[in-house]
């Protein structure tokens, strides 16, 4: 059973010597950073943070918190959106810091896999892999601070989704830590393995709630020979999805990034990142920044390109574009979009959606949110984002000019809540790429049938019965 006492300094002190005194943070002032995340709404506390070195401490730490009762919380880089990372308010919850599990244990061109520990950062993992002259395709905004165990535990998707798949489909393998402290080498390698049911899938995504992952085996990918990158204006988000099809028709495969973009999401961060510019010469509605990488010197990705905005152009699917003519360009493009999140901040309070619909709904999506939300809250800034190619919009709500910013983000479920009824109506998710965390707990329970949330239940009592693990995210603590 979870104990509901805080741990006192004897317990604290048996979680200290599995790590090392110096592995340990206990001054409040260093555990502060660990305990805030980027939305700015989650401000946690905890007693302790440990540092272990490998899944050999791990599993001592949990064993000793399973057999005392003790809630763990599990950080990569600290970079998640729903919560997942924070410990509550309590004070009771300790936290495991995975960032010193970095090693990339091995790197294998030929079957092309690399073997990662839980806390090695994103970048460190397309850096192993340019290495060799492969690459790893999962990208997001956070790829310097993010953790490879942190990206599986919320299954992240970015931006190379629709080329690649999300995390869930890029991991072969997993180590875990089990509550218990037993640990489960599931690093396995094989492309093929239809040896009963797939527990590694069970731990992807579950956001630290069912155990912890400490180490896994990931795909690495043939570079592409080559990337394109345009920004493309048009005037609605039909016309992106027109657009969509037209590259899909004439790049397949190739098209490995499609990213929607509203007008004011580019203002704002023409304003207020460092770097980005409008490289069109007048203002259109919406955006579309679009990535072809084509593999073999023998095909001309400017061509695939050219074609694409061509049949849209004549069309009249788009209004203009303007094609990066150099890697610099295509990194100053891909760094406007990747500024997106941040360029809210400046304007105030950002209420956000993370949601997914059929691509076909997505224009009667935007249609009826935007409709409901300045009804809702009157002269607040609507701003549309995301992956397009995946059917995932950030629909990020900006306070009204001059507005309270708590006030306004007092409305955050009030305004989620109207935002995802009409996803449900669309038969669409409420997270597409985030997760569940603390944020949209109990938002589950309404868009999950009783049979799964009773299977999620009964998953999370076999493996975690005295509930130590992320107690309170995804499911509610006791459920
Ligand atoms: C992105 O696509 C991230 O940039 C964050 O998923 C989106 O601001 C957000 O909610
Ligand atoms: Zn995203």
């Amino acid at each position: 059973m979870l104990n509901t006492a805080p741990p006192d300094a004897a317990l604290l002190s048996r979680f200290i010597d599995i790590v090392g005194e110096k592995n340990a943070i206990t001054d409040q002032a260093d555990i502060h950073p660990f305990m805030i995340e980027q939305r700015d709404i989650y401000l946690g506390a905890s007693p302790l943070v440990l540092r272990p070195a490998n899944a050999g401490e791990v599993s001592s730490i949990l064993k000793l918190a399973n057999e005392t009762g003790t809630a763990i919380v599990p950080q990569g880089g600290n970079t998640g959106l729903v919560g997942g990372q924070i410990p509550d308010k309590s004070g009771h919850q300790v936290m495991l810091s995975l960032g010193r599990l970095n090693t990339i244990r091995d790197v294998d061109p030929v079957g092309n896999t690399l073997v990662a520990e839980a806390g090695t950062i994103l970048q460190s993992i397309h850096d192993a892999a340019d290495d060799v002259d492969r690459m790893f395709p999962l990208t997001l905004g956070a790829i310097g601070s993010c953790q490879i165990g942190g990206n599986l535990s919320t299954n992240a998707g970015g931006t190379a989704v629709l080329a690649y798949g999300n995390a869930r489909d890029l991991v072969l393998g997993l180590e875990v830590v089990l509550p218990s402290g037993e640990i489960w080498d599931g690093l396995r390698r094989l492309r093929k393995d239809n040896t009963g049911y797939d527990l590694k899938d069970l731990f992807v995504g579950a956001e630290g709630t069912l155990g912890v992952i400490t180490a896994a085996v990931v795909k690495l990918f043939p570079k592409p020979t080559t990337k394109e990158v345009a920004l493309v204006g048009m005037s609605s988000p039909e016309d992106a999805l027109a657009l969509l099809n037209i590259a899909k028709s004439h790049a397949g495969g190739w098209l490995s990034g499609f990213e929607l973009i509203e007008r004011m999401a580019l203002e704002f961060a023409t304003r207020h990142a460092t770097g980005v510019r409008d490289p069109l010469a007048s203002p259109h509605p919406w955006y579309v920044l679009m990535e072809i990488s084509v593999l073999g010197q023998h095909i001309d990705g400017r061509q695939v390109l050219e074609a694409v905005l061509g049949e849209a152009l004549e069309a009249g699917t788009i209004e203009d574009a303007a094609i990066a003519e150099s890697i610099e360009q295509a990194k100053a493009l891909w760094h406007m979009r990747h500024n997106l999140t941040n360029s809210q901040k400046p304007e105030g309070g950002s209420i956000k959606h993370d949601v997914s619909v059929p691509l076909a709904a997505i224009p009667e999506f935007i249609t009826r949110a935007n409709k409901l939300v300045v009804e809702l809250i009157p002269g607040s800034r609507p701003i549309t984002f995301g992956h397009l190619g995946d059917g995932n919009l950030h629909y990020n709500l900006s306070q009204p000019i001059g507005a309270d910013r708590e006030a306004f983000l007092a409305r955050w479920h009030e305004v989620n809540e109207a935002v995802h009824e009409i996803v449900v109506d669309l038969n669409g998710s409420i997270s597409a790429e985030h997760g569940i965390g603390d944020l949209k707990r109990d938002a589950l329970v309404g868009v999950k049938s009783d049979i799964e949330m009773t299977m999620m239940r009964q998953l999370k009592q076999l493996f975690d019965p005295n509930g130590i693990m992320n107690p309170g995210k995804v499911l509610a603590a006791g459920d």
